[in-house]
């Protein structure tokens, strides 16, 4: 089993990820066809807006109109709660993820045995692009649930015959003495949740390599986690909507951007108006499901900003990558006209070697009319705090162009994160401060 499953991922990089760009083409145009089929036979909103735009038909359209056909997004599915974009029967149901989402409107997503297929199969690819094989140990931290963290890394480990260990998240001492015992070679988990057990941690380890998403992190973190763990640390993206982590990821030889499953996943990148935005602007991402059925989405508006690239030159992948996520248009700050990501934010703090990796980034819209941008940090050693927020004030405003007030505080009063995902954005519109306990401004 172990063998016939790594050849169907393509060790070594054949497979699907190698396929000449072309041919992929050909093959991606003829499963938007089918999946436009899926819709306008599933009769839902989907298929509703296809017929309103006068596609009657899959071969009515192809890749190079893509840009005309409707989008769909999570409003859609809020309003079609539970299971309003389901295409299938419930019977070919079998199992449901998602997101607990804000304002207690969950996400949900149905999968077909088909689906979960695919999954197994995308998070494989990331796991072999990441050096793992069969004789691998994962040691996967992500939280089990209906977080597609957990269970996708779990279906992807399975899919490649590796030995899959189960953790979830939290209780942290016991992740370290299993880290220990069982001596995984990979880890998977959230970047927080790696700095968290890297600092849990005495002394040496087994693991290489680490696959870390969900949420937003930087190259600085990166090299946070690299330095604390001794692996290197991988981007791994997804969003449940779309399958759950494998939607992209990096391997060891592309380039600090983030293959794309674009065999599964067909990428847009637009800009507010819905344009597309060429290679390397920044834009939001934007995700059609060439080959889901439980709940296949045409053109799904992520929120997520990215750039888009081509792929890695003289790689033996062929896909299209991205590059890591910028931030969700949603986690946009505009602090006096100017408009800021807390990645950025992310990147300067952390290019400062006196600085933790637990921070916290405050818009303070208190005075409505004049947001203020607050960073709270923490030192990572004893260190003259004075001189630290000055120059981090110094570091922010030459990034972008903003003045902003720094906190030192410290160490370990910024709250960690043990399950699920960090929240490193606070916004104060009025009442007690975001961090409990301590007074500012
Ligand atoms: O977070 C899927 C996932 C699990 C990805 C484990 C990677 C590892 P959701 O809970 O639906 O799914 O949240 C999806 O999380 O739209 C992004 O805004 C954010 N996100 C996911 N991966 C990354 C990443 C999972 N690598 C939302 N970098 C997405 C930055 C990420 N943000």
């Amino acid at each position: 089993m172990g063998m016939a499953s790594l050849r169907d991922v393509g060790v070594g990089m054949v497979g699907p990820e190698g396929v000449d760009p072309a041919a992929r083409r050909v093959g991606q145009e003829g499963l938007l066809r089918g999946l436009v089929d899926r819709l306008l036979a599933a009769g839902g909103v989907q298929g509703r807006r296809l017929r309103d735009c006068g596609v009657g038909d899959g071969r009515d359209v192809g890749l190079a109109e893509l840009g005309r056909l409707p989008t769909v997004g999570k409003r859609d599915l809020w309003d079609h709660y539970p299971y309003g974009l389901r295409a299938v029967d419930a019977d070919d149901v079998v199992c449901v993820h998602g997101s607990s989402g804000t304002g207690g409107r969950p996400t949900l997503v149905p999968y077909t045995a088909r689906d979960v297929e695919i999954w197994g199969e995308v998070v494989a690819r990331a796991l072999v692009g990441a050096g793992a094989t069969s004789r691998s140990v994962v040691h996967n931290a992500y939280g089990y649930g209906l977080f597609t963290g957990g269970l996708g890394l779990h279906h992807g480990a399975m899919r490649l015959g590796a030995t899959v260990v189960p953790m979830s998240g939290g209780m942290t001492e016991r992740q370290v003495r299993l880290i220990r015992d069982l001596r995984p070679d990979v880890l998977a988990c959230t970047p927080s949740y790696a700095i968290h057990l890297g600092e849990a941690m005495t002394g040496g380890n087994s693991l290489r390599v680490g696959l870390h998403g969900a949420e937003p992190w930087t190259d600085e973190m990166r090299g946070a986690i690299e330095r604390l763990l001794g692996i290197r640390a991988l981007d791994i993206y997804g969003l449940s909507e779309i399958i759950g982590p494998g939607v992209a990821c990096e391997s060891l030889d592309s380039e600090g951007m983030l293959n794309i499953a674009e065999d599964h996943f067909y990428p847009e990148c637009v800009d507010g108006d819905g344009e597309p935005v060429p290679d390397g602007t920044p834009g939001e991402l934007v995700f059609s499901t060439l080959t889901k059925t439980g709940m296949p989405l045409l053109r799904y508006r992520t929120g997520d900003v990215a750039t888009l690239a081509p792929p890695t030159p003289n790689s033996p992948r062929t896909l299209r990558r991205m590059s890591k996520l910028l931030g969700r248009t949603d986690d946009m700050l505009v602090i006096r006209g100017v408009n800021v990501f807390p990645t950025e934010v992310e990147a300067v703090l952390l290019a400062d070697p006196r600085v933790s990796p637990h921070y916290l980034v405050v818009e303070d819209r208190r005075v409505a009319k004049r947001a203020e941008l607050r960073v709270a940090v923490e030192p990572r050693t004893p260190t003259d705090e004075a001189q630290l927020a000055a120059a981090l004030v110094h570091a922010l405003r030459e990034r972008l162009g903003i003045g902003c007030d720094v906190r030192v505080f410290a160490a370990g009063s910024i709250p960690r994160t043990e399950t699920g995902k960090a929240k490193r954005l606070a916004r104060w519109t009025d009442g007690a401060s975001p961090l409990p306990g301590l007074t500012w401004g």
